[in-house]
């Protein structure tokens, strides 16, 4: 295999040990080997014969050089928009009213039922597009707007063809508890047994990578989300949750007590929640697009979560009815505008942490053997990342090995 050397570029390698902010490594040296990195560091270390085995070379035009940006919390495949209910809203309808004109989630789901597969791909492509063009090269894409089998494995097809597309890997989660379809009214329960049968048959045709619920009051309770992960982990998938978004309904304890991989949302999360969550070692991924655009005023607790040592990530949450969001940089800033979080946290949190969020550890960070995902950006500091919105100073993506 040959080798591919990367030089006249600054590293933000986000190794969580290292002695560097950021795992910073001023003039570095990175030899890419087939789609791995086969060595990382200052470039005055870079062996002489390894040097001389790269056959080619790539000048990194002074870029900081950070891992590919990983958005491990999204249900960006669904068909249509909801701008127009935002509109209703924004000349003075209530929630209520959306809902009795047939609007809100059961709109989404309707439009997204409606859609065939084709239809629905050409829909969501370009919002992986747009997160792409950000430098995202890991995307989690949820189902959770079809709720019956037929739809919610179109939704997870669709999201697996996506990746042929755009130079981006998809992981999918099965989302059937979600919400209610119509047809189910009156009948969670009954839905349930329904979404088991669902996930069963799913994946089966191996296309679920991990299972997600929406543990809420106004979605599906403890009991309901239990029966979800039990059937989860006799399949031997990973389980994740929304938890604590609205309220706490102590559905970050359920989880962990799973092993969950992430808990997201949490802005209601208690300290018994985030001590379930560490010692589970479940990532708590942060929304701040969710929490702006439901003019939330209730923080998730970072102090906490910091006091608790649980890993944050940081996730667009790409939706059509609380984040309507493409922009995973944006994100990046929000999270320390909004939450509070240092810059350093917050891309630790679309990197490395997000990454395992995903039960990824081939990715996430810059070291030997792992991915060779990563972006140069036109900026000389990491933080300059999070600091400006509405920018993209992202120069080239190198997407398992290859340069685009
Ligand atoms: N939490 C949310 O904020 C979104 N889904 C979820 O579980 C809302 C989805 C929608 O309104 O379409
Ligand atoms: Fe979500």
């Amino acid at each position: 295999m040959s080798l591919e050397l990367w030089t006249n570029c600054r590293a933000a390698t986000m190794q969580a040990d290292a002695a560097q902010p950021y795992g910073l490594i001023d003039d570095v040296a990175i030899v890419v080997e087939g789609e791995r990195i086969a060595w990382i560091g200052a470039r005055g270390e870079l062996p002489a014969d390894l040097a001389a085995r790269c056959e080619r070379r790539h000048d990194g035009e002074g870029a900081l050089v950070t891992p590919g940006l990983v958005d491990c919390h999204t249900h960006l495949v669904y068909g249509g928009d909801r701008a127009h209910e935002f509109e209703l809203r924004l000349n003075g309808a209530s929630y209520e009213d959306i809902a009795r004109a047939g609007g809100g989630i059961v709109s989404t789901v309707a439009a997204t039922r409606a859609a065939g597969e084709a239809e629905l791909l050409r829909q969501s492509l370009p919002r992986l597009q747009a997160l792409a063009a950000e430098g995202v090269t890991t995307v989690e894409i949820k189902s959770g707007y079809g709720l019956s089998l037929e739809h919610e494995g179109k939704c997870l097809r669709t999201a697996r063809a996506l990746a042929a597309h755009a130079p981006v890997d998809v992981r999918t989660t099965f989302l059937g508890a979600h919400a209610l379809p119509p047809e189910f009214a009156g009948r969670t329960d009954d839905y349930v047994d329904e979404v088991l049968r669902m996930l069963a048959a799913l994946h089966a045709q191996g296309c679920v990578d991990a299972v997600d619920a929406f543990c809420e009051r106004i979605a599906f309770s403890t009991a309901q989300v239990e029966r979800v992960f039990q059937a989860a982990q006799a399949l031997g998938l990973p389980v994740k949750l929304h938890a604590e978004q609205l309220s706490d309904s102590g559905g970050a304890q359920l989880a962990a007590r799973y092993g969950a991989l992430s808990c997201d949302h949490l802005e209601w999360l208690s300290p018994e929640g985030a001590q379930a969550m560490a010692q589970a070692g479940s990532v708590a991924v942060l929304l701040p697009g969710a929490f702006y655009f439901l003019r939330e005023t209730r923080l998730p607790p970072i102090a906490l979560l910091r006091e608790h040592g649980v890993p944050m990530a940081v996730s667009t949450d790409c939706n059509p009815g609380s984040s309507p969001c493409t922009s995973l940089l944006l994100m990046l800033n929000m999270a320390c505008t909004l939450f509070r979080m240092t810059p350093e946290e917050a891309l630790a949190g679309v990197t490395r942490n997000a990454a395992r969020a995903l039960g990824l550890g081939d990715r996430g960070v810059l070291a030997p053997g792992l991915r060779a995902d990563f972006v140069l950006w036109r900026v000389c500091e990491p933080a300059q990342l999070a600091y400006a919105f509405g920018a993209n100073p992202r120069l080239r993506t190198v997407f398992k090995g290859r340069a685009l």
